[in-house]
């Protein structure tokens, strides 16, 4: 390691201490003196909004120490500003690889020119950008298929339709953080599967923002308007599905037999509720994309050809599955 280099990873310390950035628990002059070749990974999360994003850090921070990389990480607290002013320090403190999770998908823009400028691959981890964006400016996106998830979710709708002696099926939908990519892909795929059928009608959609507290207020305030009207709950994640679920008991209403729960993610506690029947379709969404990560990050710093986009295996599960040898989901 060069001795710029190494001077900056010493400010580096510093500095992430003061930003509220958790490089790692050691002391950082013992990092930084036993770092030697080690890769320099710069991650910008977005916070810890959900149990999928505190597994999301917990599988990254891990798999780093697993591949022997040196991860500088930092937490948005769910504020974009936060995000690019990280990715700036990475930019300033001349790290291999930069990896971020954008927390929407618009305004992204200005530091990845930056990014480029200094050279520094770009990973897209989890969320993609807007499309409208020069597509050079990063290298390759790790993360789940939005799309497909929500046209799971429709097509498991279907199903239930199809086993039921109900004609109609009244839909609410709570949405995920307004122009984040899993919101916007969740809606979509959804939609397309069960457009033009008869059967469903959206009473309506709003956000929830990923967050249980609002999703537990927002299913409230769609109790209040539609009352018992609402046949189908669809939720962009289990977070917001667990926040619903209290106000829906709380109405007197029985969640997975009055109102069908649909949910992604798959955490475990909304696996337990589809084992209890309180949830009727869990579709998975994984936040162990660590290793794959810290894959590409190799591959990147050593000038490698990567793929442009990866996205992992992901599967779903019903209320008409066997689920009793389903393995701890681990988040
Ligand atoms: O579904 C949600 C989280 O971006 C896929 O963000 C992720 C989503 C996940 O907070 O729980």
């Amino acid at each position: 390691m060069s001795k710029n280099r190494l001077g900056l990873l010493l400010l580096a310390g510093c500095l992430f201490l003061l930003a509220g950035c958790t490089p790692s628990g050691k002391k950082k002059t013992e990092e930084a003196a036993d770092s030697g070749n080690r890769l320099l990974l710069g991650f910008a999360q977005i916070g810890s909004e959900s149990s999928w994003r505190i597994g999301n850090t917990r599988s990254v921070q891990e798999a780093a120490g697993r591949h022997g990389i040196q991860l500088m990480m930092s937490d948005a607290n769910q504020k974009q500003e936060n995000e690019i002013r990280a990715i700036r320090q990475f930019i300033a403190y001349q790290v291999d690889v930069i990896a971020f999770v954008p927390i929407v998908e618009e305004g992204w823009e200005n530091v990845l020119y930056e990014a480029r400028n200094a050279g520094i691959p770009v990973i897209l981890s989890d969320r993609q950008i807007s499309d409208k964006i020069d597509e050079n400016l990063y290298t390759t996106y790790v993360g789940a298929d939005f799309y497909a998830e929500g046209q799971k979710a429709g097509e498991f709708l279907r199903k239930k339709a199809e086993n039921s002696e109900k004609e109609t099926f009244r839909i609410v939908e709570l949405l995920g953080t307004p122009g984040s990519t899993p919101a916007l892909q969740r809606k979509q795929g959804f939609h397309d599967v069960i457009e033009g059928d008869s059967r469903f009608e959206i009473l309506e959609s709003v956000s929830g923002d990923f967050l249980r507290s609002k999703g537990k207020e927002s299913m409230e305030m769609l109790l209040e308007k539609w009352g018992d009207r609402i046949d189908v709950l669809y939720s962009h994640n289990d977070g917001m599905t667990l926040g619903a679920i209290d106000a829906i008991e709380k109405a007197g209403l029985r969640p997975g037999k009055d109102i069908v729960i649909i949910t992604v993610d798959g955490e475990q506690a909304a696996v337990d509720l589809l084992k209890e029947g309180k949830i009727n379709c869990v579709v998975e969404c994984t936040p162990m994309l660590g290793d794959l990560i810290m894959d590409l990050t190799k591959k990147l710093a050593a000038g490698e050809e990567v793929p442009r986009v990866i996205h992992p295996d992901e599967t779903m599960f019903t209320e008409y599955d066997d689920l009793s040898e389903l393995p701890p989901r681990g988040y």
